[in-house]
């Protein structure tokens, strides 16, 4: 029995279902042959973190700015036979102050325990101003782009999940001039193989 209602189907009803499976057939094949090359044997990972924003550091001229940086982020599997794995962050500001993003690439050394340098490229919502202003409690950092150098220290919970210390600083290395104040944030991260 093809059709319960007993009603005659019309031509065009059975057909465009019937082109549209193909079509969907066809490009969630693409998309899984598309992932399947991109990644042959992982996934990336999720990762996400809490961290003291601005902390006084001696590598920076700031302690100025308050509040915590909520940070979510995802991380490509390697590169090839590289150990680089390109992330990509955003770190929200939960006292309204400096947001940012940044892209870059990470490597880790270690397997229970580990050590991830990452050199990335950051974008930011803060002052960009090349004086600082010192009536606001903004940092005024000189650039609006900037390099966001970090490192984790951390240890594997499970095959899929590791915690780690983690220092994301940020300045412009007084490329784009004098006033280079710079910011260190540190925090906790956790890490996701999806
Ligand atoms: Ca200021």
């Amino acid at each position: 029995m093809r059709y319960s209602t007993g009603k005659p189907a019309k031509q065009g009803t059975i057909r465009e279902p019937v082109r549209w499976a193909a079509m969907f057939k066809s490009v969630a094949l693409l998309a899984t042959s598309a992932i399947a090359a991109a990644s042959p044997a992982h996934a990336g990972e999720i990762f996400g973190g809490l961290y003291v924003h601005d902390i006084d550091s001696p590598l920076t001229a700031s302690g100025i700015e308050q509040g915590t940086d909520v940070q979510l982020g995802y991380r490509w599997d390697k590169i090839g036979r590289t150990p680089l794995q390109p992330y990509l962050f955003g770190a929200v500001n939960t006292a309204g102050e400096t947001s940012y993003a940044a892209f870059g690439l990470s490597a880790k050394f270690g397997d229970r325990v580990f050590v991830r340098p990452g050199l990335g490229i950051a974008i930011h919502n803060g002052s960009s101003g090349n004086f600082d202003d010192p009536t606001n409690s903004k940092i005024e950092f000189g650039s609006r782009i900037l390099f966001a150098p970090e490192v984790g220290v951390g240890v594997r919970l499970s095959d899929r999940a590791t915690v780690e210390a983690s220092w994301v600083h940020m300045s412009h290395a007084q490329l784009s001039g004098q006033q280079n104040p710079g910011i260190d944030n540190v925090g906790v991260r956790l890490s996701w193989k999806l």
